[in-house]
């Protein structure tokens, strides 16, 4: 049986580096800022300002060479009245772009009951008014992916009609669709509770998806990893939505209950390599590249968060070497003739290689330090953040 455990050391070096040359992490401006639970803040010389945020996750790109693009908020980074190509001259000046936007409809005190569901007309009408300014500042930007998540919802039962917002939040995302240009995408986010603990508007993938194909053509589903119950299956989740072509994005973290936004693959890495191993299962298969925006979506007020952020990128590249390793013509056939323990071997040689030598190897090739959290560190960079950065008042009111 041909599996991976008997090529040789070069072919893995070279399948890891092919994969690796695919794999490109968009980072949140939301993870270099300073912020917490809700029981408070643990400040650390964090960015505050949006270039502050590029100079940080450029910091990230510059060691890792995989993350050249900075997903953004508009209201914490982009407010009224800033110059869109000035966003762009900041960000290109510290060697990344722009990446997906972020409407903000969820801080504003009018939306306490709900922002496109909101039982008033008139707060309907200003968050879409929003989001349709999301979408042109996103288009202004050279950014492709438009990315709401939504906190409506309600708290009690009997309070709110969940068919009623339904439509109204179907209609939303229909009216944001027509105005996208024909590059442009709408994510659609779900999330099981919180803010809203009785029912939330788009609670989960089979919602989302609705609510995307309802949109329109251009609308596809973000799975944001902490955004689901416990032992909830993920990677079939994930195989559904290719086989329907409907996966947009991926909002990386990890959990062990729900939306802690914890470092990806700090709990469980063999379900990231699991969902990877979908991904490179569903290439293989089709032979067409999955149009896949992959994204993070953490902010940490323990560890540093540019090593953090560092942390995580090595690790999802890691993850996605091993899924690269499964060997998926040996798995489809054990899978027809129902063996059952080679088939799931596959799957455990494959996440047991050791891929790091592999992985320092691509990184020598394309010029990177062989490890770049130890890069990062000597670099002298963090000195210099603590003392600049030391001392401002920091008026955080904001998330981030
Ligand atoms: C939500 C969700 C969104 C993120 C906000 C700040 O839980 O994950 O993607 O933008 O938090
Ligand atoms: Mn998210
Ligand atoms: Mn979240």
């Amino acid at each position: 049986m041909a599996s991976h455990s008997s090529k040789s050391s070069s072919s893995i070096t070279e399948t890891v580096a092919a994969a690796l040359d695919r794999l490109q992490i968009e980072l949140p401006s939301w993870g270099f800022a300073d912020t917490g639970t809700r029981f408070g803040k643990f400040l650390q010389p964090a960015a505050s300002t949006i270039e502050e945020k590029f100079a940080d996750a450029g910091q990230v790109h510059k060691f890792t060479g995989a993350c050249p693009t900075v997903a953004l908020h508009v209201l914490w980074d982009v407010p009224e009245g800033t110059k869109p190509s000035d966003v762009t001259k900041l960000a290109e000046r510290h060697g990344v772009r722009p990446g997906s936007i972020s409407p903000n409809v969820f801080q504003d005190q009018i939306y306490k009951h709900g922002s496109l569901c909101n039982e008033q007309e008139s707060i309907r009408q200003h968050a879409l008014n929003h989001i349709l300014d999301s979408v042109r500042i996103a288009r202004e930007l050279g950014s492709r992916d438009v990315t709401p998540w939504f906190a409506d919802g309600s708290n009690f039962p009997g309070t709110a009609s969940i068919r009623a917002r339904k439509r109204w939040m179907a209609e939303g995302l229909k009216r944001a669709h027509e105005v996208l240009s024909p590059d442009q995408r709408l994510l659609v986010e779900y999330k099981p509770f919180e803010p809203a603990f009785y029912h939330t508007d788009i609670a989960d993938w089979g919602m989302a998806l609705v609510l995307a194909r309802f949109a329109g053509p251009q609308a596809r589903v973000l799975v944001d990893t902490g955004h689901h119950y416990q032992a909830q299956n993920i990677e079939q989740i994930v195989a559904w939505l290719l086989d329907e072509n409907m996966l947009g994005g991926f909002h990386f973290n990890d959990r062990r209950f729900a939306d802690d936004d914890l470092t990806l693959g700090s709990i469980d890495p063999y379900q990231v390599f699991r969902i990877f191993a979908e991904i490179r299962f569903y290439e293989w298969e089709t032979g067409r590249r999955a149009d896949i925006a992959y994204m993070v979506d953490q902010s940490h007020n323990l560890k540093g968060k540019i090593e953090e952020m560092i942390q995580t990128v090595m690790t999802a590249q890691e993850l996605y070497a091993k899924a690269a390793l499964v060997d998926f013509a040996a798995l489809t056939k054990a899978q027809n003739e129902q063996r059952l323990i080679d088939a799931e071997n596959i799957y455990k040689d494959a996440f047991s290689t050791d891929v790091r030598p592999a992985v320092r190897e691509w990184r020598r090739t394309k010029g990177l330090g062989e490890n770049p959290l130890a890069a990062f560190r000597e670099s002298g960079y963090m000195e210099r953040i603590t003392r600049d950065r030391a001392g401002r008042a920091v008026a955080v009111s904001s998330y981030a």
